[in-house]
């Protein structure tokens, strides 16, 4: 499919990030691919675990109706602080089963450690939000696993 022209918001969710004591690899790593593609980056931000702070960003970023695509990166595993999946159904309104079906699937090609992702992908009024592991190598293996669809369900959420 043609990315050209697809509006992408990329979310960081990560304490460590927020505090400034860890790099954001994969946020970065993410836009970059955005913009080979041939993606728009239109916002980018840094959120800590907390599942209001993360439903607030999203929310917002739904309400501007400029995002087509919303990357949430990080929060997405079995620890007490990851919660980007509960923020995440919080504001969907169709869960998108096949996307992140897809992206386990994939993962499990990789590694067993693919099983510890509960990331959630779905629609919010006019965006696709899709969830991805926080680690640089998982992020990346995620979104590349479901990319070739994206323009096709965008063109069918707008
Ligand atoms: N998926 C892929 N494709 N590659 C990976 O390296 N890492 C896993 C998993 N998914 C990984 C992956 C690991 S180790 C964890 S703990 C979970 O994603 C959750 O990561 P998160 O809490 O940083 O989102
Ligand atoms: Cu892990």
């Amino acid at each position: 499919g043609d990315h050209s022209g697809i509006f992408y918001s990329i979310v960081t969710v990560s304490d460590r990030c927020y505090a400034g004591v860890a790099e954001d690899l994969s946020g970065s790593d993410l836009q970059k691919f955005i913009k080979e593609i041939g993606g728009i980056a239109i916002d980018y931000s840094v959120v800590p675990d907390d599942v209001n702070h993360i439903e607030s960003k999203l929310r917002s970023l739904v309400e501007q109706d400029r995002s087509q695509v919303i990357l949430t990166t990080g929060g997405t595993g079995f620890a007490p602080r990851d919660v980007t999946p509960e923020a995440t159904l919080r504001i969907i309104e169709k869960r998108a089963q096949g996307l992140e079906t897809a992206m386990t699937m994939a993962s499990l090609q990789k590694t067993c450690f693919g099983m510890l992702s509960r990331a959630v992908c779905g629609v919010s009024k006019r965006a696709l939000i899709i969830n991805l592991p926080g680690s640089r190598k998982g992020a990346m293996e995620c979104f590349e696993a479901i990319v070739k669809v994206i323009p096709h369900a965008v063109a069918l959420i707008r």
